[in-house]
């Protein structure tokens, strides 16, 4: 009987807890808001990366990481976007959003990053 209950509770910890941990792990990927190629630095070639995903839609270029798309930080991923960068870059506009390097999103929003492999290298920026 007690072997049954051990094994009856192993399963429900395995079925239920462990996924809830991996997922809330995928929650805080580090990633530097702006830099959607993951070059090291956020230049205009991410603003164009922006608005060809937006144009062109998700066949053209699919981001792996959502939350370096949204670099004004409201959760969506816009026109807005695009432009934030050019602004910030080319008329002294207001500095993107942190994480202005690797970091996790101090946000809360619906957008994720699947992968950013950029900060997950010993020496990321
Ligand atoms: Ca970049
Ligand atoms: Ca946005």
């Amino acid at each position: 009987m007690k072997s049954r209950l051990f094994i009856l509770s192993a399963a429900f910890f395995f079925t239920c807890l462990l996924p809830a941990t991996s997922s809330a792990q995928s929650q805080e990927e580090l990633f530097i808001r702006g830099d959607v190629n993951q070059s090291g630095s956020v230049n205009i070639t991410d603003a164009v990366l922006i608005f060809q995903f937006l144009f062109n839609g998700k066949d053209s270029w699919v981001a792996p990481c959502n939350d370096a798309v949204d670099t004004n930080d409201d959760g969506q991923m816009d026109m807005s976007d695009g432009m934030n960068v050019m602004i910030s870059l080319f008329l002294n506009g207001a500095p993107i959003p942190p994480p202005n390097v690797c970091g996790v999103d101090p946000t809360a929003d619906e957008l994720s990053c699947e992968g950013y492999p950029l900060c997950d290298e010993p020496s990321a920026p």
